[in-house]
């Protein structure tokens, strides 16, 4: 049939082009924050609302100024909205609350142009597409709101100030991920850090150092130069357990080493970490990095060979106060002290992989992770284009914290449905996963168990739950489903052989509001209490449950949630309100994870 070929060839230039384009951005350096040759570009940079996508066809990327008496330019950057980067645009203006569109962002900065040298554009995350333009060249693009990304520019630099401009574009789409509806706000701007790095011509892109998988005494990994033609000596240091290692890349710039140690393994209660270094001629680079094992043994997580029980919690990369994203130090620090406070050894960053303060301030603070890729319910498996942007995506995850021992499981999944497209690009990514990093576990969180009647029984049929080492549980018992007998009497037989995480439970309070403990629209601490106390007299029917992490730490904002009295516009789940106050349910969770 002609149509059928010519939209099939259509299809396969579309996904072409969309590859190659997603391309353009490339494997992005290991670490920029621990590497002496970068400089943060934060701060206030001017900013264009272009709710029409005009920008592109009318060139805002060259930032022209009229050059003479006749000319005029419809666009400037100079003299109008100035938006902080980092950080979600739409908490900085009250209309940019709701919107979902183009913003056009523009600096300059100086530069030293030093063709011995290789200079980059690294963008620690931008929501969720971005374009980048250089004097007005373009550099490339890159689809996905929470990994980094980014771009040689050496080759457009230009000796003094050079002009950068960025346009971001937040549209939710059929093909992205996450998809078309989520359960948060949709965060759109420059959210994370940006950073100009001026290195060496060789130096260091990616390195990992973590024990070697079954050994608690050698530690394993590789360096990765860049820009190497021949051999090259690199120095690997961890002064305090006496490593001074001379290492000797190959053509292609790589060296990898196994070094017997003996470092004092990271824990919860004692998060030890080492500085480490790679020094390749003038470049060099530093990481904290913390040394540990994690493996599954029948229903058991042990951690250095000991089992663990998970005690987690949930939350958002977002300020409730602020009502914006999360993207420093110390909002990582305020956020994770409330995790501290309420007894965690855990966390699950829901739904996406959250900001490397976050994970780096978490792995300090002794929280084993939970971290996860945003394919999050209503996702299109049957279009081929989702599987290569998953695939992306979790490799972008994987590359970035690998270094992390606080990272123990890599999520792949949250909420999907079964079907023949869906387990089979899920299952795809368990492999690939396994195949990027076999030192952790693989994880999915799963909404679609079975519930028997006649014998009180949960069970789960699914062909990825088979597939992964720890099955995450979201079950809203009491809140979307009421209890149906009484909950001692509930049992669970789900995945029975693998250690089970009740990855999500809980329900809606208004915090100050008081009501009935057994009237769910009373949206009373006392009815999210009691579903606490009930759902954990039911986890005791759980013979495999090694970890539970309830949902959610802080009320969060939400466009699903539309209950004018209660909601206005904020998921009531938090364990704590948008105003940092706790609610009486904190205390049920708190407690809990002490008798533990
Ligand atoms: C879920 C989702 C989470 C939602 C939560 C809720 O199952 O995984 O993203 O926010 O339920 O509050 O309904």
């Amino acid at each position: 049939m002609p149509f059928f070929k010519s939209f099939k060839t259509c299809f396969l230039i579309v996904a072409f082009v969309c590859l190659t384009l997603n391309l353009a951005a490339q494997s992005f350096m290991m670490n920029p924050y621990g590497c002496k040759d970068a400089v943060l570009l934060n701060g206030r940079w001017n900013a264009i609302i272009d709710q029409y996508g005009r920008g592109e066809a009318k060139k805002f990327f060259q930032n022209r100024k009229p050059q003479k008496n006749t000319e005029f330019v419809e666009y400037s950057f100079d003299g109008g909205l100035r938006l902080d980067v980092p950080g979600d645009f739409n908490s900085q203006l009250p209309e940019l609350k709701y919107y979902e569109g183009n913003v056009w962002y523009q600096r300059t900065f100086m530069a030293k142009k030093d063709t011995s040298r290789r200079q980059y554009l690294y963008f620690a995350g931008v929501s969720y597409e971005a374009a980048v333009w250089l004097n007005g060249k373009k550099v490339g693009r890159h689809e996905g709101g929470f990994t980094p990304f980014q771009f040689d520019v050496s080759d457009q630099l230009v000796d003094g100030e050079n002009d950068l401009v960025i346009l971001v574009n937040n549209n939710r789409r059929v093909d992205g991920i996450p998809a078309m509806q989520f359960d948060w706000w949709n965060y759109g701007g420059i959210l994370r850090d940006v950073f100009f790095v001026d290195r060496p011509r060789v130096h260091v892109h990616d390195y990992k150092v973590q024990l070697k998988k079954g050994f608690e005494d050698v530690i394993a990994g590789y360096v990765q130069l860049e820009g190497a033609s021949s051999p090259q000596p690199v120095e690997l240091s961890v002064p305090e357990l006496n490593i001074k290692q001379q290492l000797t890349t190959d053509a292609k710039g790589r060296a990898s080493f196994e070094i017997a140690a003996k470092p004092q393994l990271w824990e919860p209660a004692a998060p030890r970490m080492y500085q480490v270094a790679f020094t390749v001629g003038s470049d060099a680079v530093s990481d904290e990095i913390g040394f540990r094992s994690i493996e599954v043994k029948g229903s058991d997580i042990l951690l250095n060979g000991k089992p663990v029980f998970l005690k987690g919690i949930n939350f958002h990369e977002e300020i409730p106060q602020r009502m914006g994203r999360a993207y420093s130090d110390a909002d990582a620090a305020m956020i994770l002290s409330e995790v501290k406070a309420l007894g965690c050894n855990f966390i699950r960053t829901a739904h996406y992989p959250q900001n490397e303060h976050i994970v780096r301030v978490a792995e300090k603070m002794g929280l084993m992770i939970w971290e996860e890729i945003p394919l999050w319910q209503g996702i299109e498996f049957s279009n081929p284009v989702i599987l290569k942007k998953a695939e992306t995506m979790l490799r972008e995850m994987i590359y970035r914290d690998k270094n992390r021992a606080g990272i123990i499981i890599w999520s792949i999944a949250n909420e999907t449905d079964p079907s023949e497209y869906r387990d089979k690009v899920l299952t795809g990514l368990v492999d690939m996963t396994r195949r990027l990093d076999g030192t952790r576990l693989v994880g999915a969180a799963f909404d679609n168990m079975t519930y028997h009647k006649d014998v009180s029984t949960f069970t789960l049929e699914d062909r990825l739950a088979e597939a992964v080492d720890v099955v995450g549980v979201n079950k809203y018992m009491g809140w979307y489903m009421p209890f149906p007998v009484e909950p001692e009497k509930i049992m669970w037989d789900v995945a029975v052989d693998k250690p089970l995480i009740m990855t999500e439970f809980g329900g809606e309070a208004l915090y100050g509001q008081h009501g009935s403990k057994d009237v769910a629209h009373s949206w009373s601490e006392e009815y999210q209490e009691e579903i606490y106390r009930k759902n954990y007299v039911m986890f005791e029917n759980i013979p495999n449950l090694r970890g539970t992490s309830p949902w959610v730490l802080f009320d969060f904002r939400s466009p699903y949630r539309c209950h004018q009295r209660n909601q206005e516009g904020w998921n009531r789940k938090g364990l704590v309100s948008d105003k940092g106050q706790r609610k009486k349910a904190w205390w049920v969770v708190k407690n809990f994870y002490e008798a533990r």
